[in-house]
């Protein structure tokens, strides 16, 4: 059983702010910049005060087992995934009910795998889902393709949130890591994050395995994004580049484990993990390369072939503008740190008074919950840290009323909520 908790903690924000100086930590000619700025030289991002919101968390949901995603129905009702277990639902008399997934479930899958860091990761709910209740999940399969996949697969709800039907693999070619290599274990860098557009598109990220090919690999489907239609045909629009897979939106991606879509124009942004450097946060373009190819090269020392942990940030770049000089720029490197970031939401209502707009990253390894602010152009103006507590921040999402509610890699689940 899951343990319901109702403490609630108010947190002040203004005193434990962090302000991070963007584009100003790592660079030399930053830090001294030069009378005369040569050409081309990035102007120093003046970090600038702001009138943060005060937060109250409540830890909603305690005990869980590798909570990874959650997902929100019109009426409140909350799905989360975990990762061995599978879907869930949290109705809104409080109690939880086992979806889809391991035994135990409603519906049982009798090939979700659990491997790694993989197994059930996203959730996603179908715009239509009052009238036609379907969600759709990311799962790895043990199914024996050759090799085995990730897929999404499309289930349908009853009125009350007790069964799980009518399972539809949409999606069965998204590459996972079937084996161990030197890099690590199996499962690993699978993506996963799954959500729904304003254009009312399914977009789906994936990962890149540690196999050096994929990213630029134009027909097998790991280190992209996807956009695809309900039923997991190509969405119309993808501009994949001419040979591609035309489900193919973005490519040349890492590990993309946020993914969300910004107030307004709508525009996805992504955030993925870095290697031993630079964390990024995207916004994707139709048929945009976000310049990550770590296939061998006699310059690097690369443990099986794969050089995505060889090199610097010059030699092994997240955006390799030298082969890709029209790869879509960051908007945020992490100060070019890599810290695990995955999860990503932009915050939108006018309760989040200054931080209304903004988007919220969270970040694994270093236990933080990260503000960005960015421009008109999606370049991130300011960086500051919530005051959170320090954990591993793995799934964030929005709330029908505009709360932030976070997946902790703790086996919590919290309601985050601007005010007091
Ligand atoms: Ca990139």
């Amino acid at each position: 059983m899951h343990a319901l908790i109702s403490g609630s903690r108010r947190l002040s924000v203004t005193k434990l702010l962090i302000v991070l100086a963007l584009a100003a930590c790592d660079s030399a000619a930053n830090r001294e910049p030069s009378p005369v700025a040569p050409p081309n030289t990035p102007t120093p991002v003046t970090p600038t005060p702001v009138v943060t919101p005060t937060l109250t968390r409540t830890v909603v949901l305690s005990g869980l087992s590798g909570p990874w995603d959650i997902a929100f129905a019109p009426d409140s009702t909350m799905f989360f995934t975990e990762k061995c277990r599978g879907l869930s639902v949290r109705r809104r008399d409080g109690t939880i009910g086992r979806l889809f997934g391991s035994a135990g479930s409603a519906l049982v899958a009798s090939d979700l795998l659990c491997l790694g860091q993989s197994g059930v990761h996203g959730v996603a709910l179908d715009p239509a889902f009052v009238t036609n209740r379907t969600v759709y999940v990311f799962m790895t399969s043990s199914a024996r393709t050759n090799p085995r996949t990730n897929r999404v697969v499309r289930l349908q709800l009853d009125a009350g949130y007790t069964t799980a039907t009518g399972r539809t693999d949409i999606v069965t070619d998204i590459a996972l890591k079937d084996v161990r290599n030197a890099h690590g274990g199996a499962g690993a860098h699978s993506g996963g994050r799954l959500a729904f557009g304003p254009d009312g598109f399914l977009y789906i990220s994936t990962g890149d395995n540690h196999n050096a090919s994929l990213p630029q690999h134009p027909t097998r489907l790991g280190g992209k994004v996807l956009r695809v239609t309900r039923d997991g045909t190509a969405a119309p629009g993808n501009n994949a580049p001419a040979g591609f897979d035309p489900r193919v939106y973005s490519y040349g991606l890492r590990n993309v484990q946020g993914l969300t879509f910004r107030p307004g124009s709508g525009q996805p942004f992504i955030a993925e993990h870095g290697p031993n450097h630079s964390d990024e946060v995207t916004a994707l373009v139709a048929g945009g390369n976000g310049g990550w190819d770590p296939q061998n090269r006699s310059s690097l020392n690369c443990l099986d072939d794969y050089c995505g942990y060889a090199g610097s940030p010059t030699s092994m770049p997240m955006t390799d503008l030298t082969r890709f000089p029209s790869a879509m720029r960051p908007s945020w490197t992490n100060n070019g740190a890599s810290q695990g970031m995955g999860p990503a939401v932009f915050l939108e209502g006018a309760a989040w008074s200054a931080w209304n707009g903004r988007l919220a990253v969270g970040i694994m390894g270093g236990q933080r919950l990260v503000i960005l602010t960015l421009d008109s152009a999606g370049v991130a103006t300011e960086a500051v840290n919530a005051a959170l507590p320090a954990v591993r921040y793995r799934g964030l999402a929005r709330g029908p009323d505009g709360s932030l509610w976070v997946a902790t890699d703790a086996g919590e689940i919290w309601r985050v909520t601007p005010g007091a």
